[in-house]
């Protein structure tokens, strides 16, 4: 890989340029073939980067997908762990995580200490990410998980200040999920309003199953989306959704 992701998302997010992530969640993949097809419209329809992960795996083929991604594209793989065990070293990087919405301590930091001798020995690049849940009203299988209250959907000066405090602390992007399958995305307003607040890339996932809601996160500030159950049930929306990051960024070409 020529130029690390980390730097890549910094200076698109300077220039305004938005980025696409298709989220994997191995759990979902029964179909290998289905997961091949997905990746070559993946790949067709310029994805930038695939990631991988969940908060709960159950079952054991996290290598196998990463290495299927890798047999049949050339897409950056980036790891999105629940927590320890959800490291493979075969992907390029991890988005380090660290839970600043919550206060359970063991996913602030404790779950990145253990991680840490294992991710300094491979060739992971290391993304330190502040990750942010934002609540939807059906509670997500991340909020349980991690046993963690999410920010309330009002409650835009919380976010606000999580993601200064997570930008000061050193971290070098934010991560605002709904949570998988949300009922409702996170509100162009709260977005809008952190996106104010920091300088470092703005990720924004959970329940984006339209493009118009892809539109409207995109338009409020997100510099990267994140969608992987609107894509499972309807594989079309990556296309659309593509069409219309790519669209915007050929407007800032233009302009
Ligand atoms: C979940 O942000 C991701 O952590 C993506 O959510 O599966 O709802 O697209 P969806």
């Amino acid at each position: 890989m020529s130029k690390k992701i980390l730097e890549t998302l910094i200076e698109r997010r300077s220039s305004g340029i938005k980025s696409f992530a298709l989220l994997i969640d191995p759990d979902k993949i029964k179909d290998p073939g289905k997961l091949v097809k997905l990746i070559n419209i993946a790949v067709e329809n310029k994805v930038d980067y695939i990631l991988v992960g969940g908060s709960l795996l159950t079952g054991n083929n996290l290598h196998q997908i990463i290495e299927l991604v890798k047999d049949h594209s050339q897409l950056p793989v980036v790891l999105f762990p629940g927590n320890t065990m959800h490291i493979d070293v075969s992907a390029d990087a991890v988005l380090f995580l660290s839970l600043i919405s919550g206060r359970n301590p063991e996913l602030l930091i404790g779950q990145q200490v253990i991680a840490a001798p294992v991710l300094k020995r491979s060739n992971l690049e290391i993304m330190p990410t502040g990750y942010m849940l934002i609540d939807s009203e059906n509670r997500s299988t991340v909020s349980y998980m991690s046993n963690t209250t999410p920010i309330p959907a009002d409650k835009f000066s919380v976010a606000v200040c999580t993601a200064m405090a997570g930008e000061m602390l050193g971290l070098k992007l934010i991560y605002m999920d709904a949570g998988s399958g949300a009922r409702f995305p996170i509100s162009q307003k709260m977005i809008a309003a952190v996106r104010r607040a920091i300088d470092i890339p703005l990720i924004i996932g959970g329940g984006i199953n339209s493009v118009d809601k892809a539109l409207a996160s995109l338009k409020a500030g997100a510099d990267m989306l994140v969608v992987g159950n609107g894509i499972e049930e309807n594989p079309n929306l990556l296309i659309e959704v593509s069409d219309a990051i790519n669209n915007l960024n050929q407007e800032l070409d233009i302009h």
